[in-house]
């Protein structure tokens, strides 16, 4: 049983925001080390991503989500159903932009109706963070906290670079104030609820968005065959599958004599060593499954 003089400010927190405005990045940001896949490319998280923040006196439940868009294809509209699902399911949300992005004039009015659908939903309170302001030049950042404070009753309205860890110390306070007390939901050693297999695949998926241009990203899901692990050795076996929607794809994937898969299994099993602590040794497959993300089994194999 918890008693009651084991309570601590704890809660979920969900991240949430357009794609590509840092969100993921805020969330290592905040823990301090790297669970969540950062990518230039918008859509790169896919799924709900569970951060653990411990402290003496608190423990924060982040949630990072996938960018908040308009979507129409199945794999969009399910990413979008979980970033939207969880804004109901918490305890704050925060809300984040990209404030160095430029909204046109005639933009502007289907931004703003963009933002309030997606707001209309939190229940709970809600702090904006105006993000990438290492990018801005700081006399633009007064008027932007007026329109948004008189577009939505933040809490509060939070500069930050999630990229340099700047503000995120005001963001910490500010959610303390707004989180309940309740008990330590997980124990203080683990960072995330995520299976070592599920990050395995998502450092892979980060290499194939980070070496690879155009549709190719977005066409790629990443599927672990096997993670076989030999304690006595201190050595990981990975069996990994990139799986793309066209036989066309494949060649780009591989590349000129397989460098390009050789650059992406090198650049994740490195990431990989680091996550495990342990030697790795990683085979890449490519696979062509038609047309998956439009494949409504498929994407339930992937945990849709
Ligand atoms: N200059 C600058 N770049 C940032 C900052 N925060 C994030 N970025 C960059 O913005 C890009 C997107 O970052 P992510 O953290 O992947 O963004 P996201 O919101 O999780 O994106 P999706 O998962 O695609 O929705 C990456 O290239 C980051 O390095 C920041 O504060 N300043
Ligand atoms: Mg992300």
């Amino acid at each position: 049983m918890i008693l009651a003089t084991d309570q601590i400010k704890s809660g979920m927190v969900a991240i949430v925001g357009p794609p590509n405005a840092g969100k993921s990045t805020l969330m290592n940001s905040l823990l301090g080390q790297k669970i969540s896949i950062v990518t230039p490319k918008p859509q790169t998280t896919r799924n709900r991503i569970l951060g653990i923040v411990n402290s003496s006196d608190h423990q924060i439940l982040l949630l990072d989500t996938p960018g908040l868009h308009t979507a129409r294809e199945p794999l969009n509209r399910e990413m979008v159903r979980i970033a939207m699902d969880s804004l109901s399911e918490v305890d704050i949300v925060l809300f984040l932009i990209d404030v160095s992005l430029p909204v046109p004039e005639k933009s502007r009015e289907e931004r703003d109706r963009e933002f309030s659908s997606w707001l209309e939903r939190v229940n709970c309170p809600a702090i904006l963070v105006l993000n990438k302001v290492d990018l801005i030049d700081k006399k633009k950042l007064l008027p932007l906290i007026e329109a948004y404070a008189a577009f939505f009753p933040f809490k509060a309205i939070l500069p930050m670079s999630a990229l340099k860890g700047e503000g995120t110390e005001s963001l910490l306070r500010e959610m303390l104030v707004h989180l309940p007390l309740g008990p330590r939901y997980f124990p203080e050693d683990i960072p995330t609820d995520a299976s070592e297999r599920f990050l395995a695949a998502e450092i892979i998926r980060e290499k194939v968005f980070l070496k690879t241009g155009q549709e190719i990203p977005y066409s790629t899901a990443v599927l672990i065959e096997s993670f076989q692990e030999e304690p006595e050795k201190g050595l990981v076996t990975i069996h990994a599958a990139i799986v793309l929607e066209k036989d066309s794809q494949k060649g780009i994937v591989i590349g000129k004599g397989g460098l390009k898969l050789q650059a992406i299994g090198t650049a994740a099993r490195k990431d990989i060593e680091k996550m495990l602590d342990q030697k790795v040794f990683l085979k890449l497959f490519v696979k062509v499954r038609k047309n998956w993300s439009q494949d409504e089994r498929f994407l339930k194999e992937l945990g849709f």
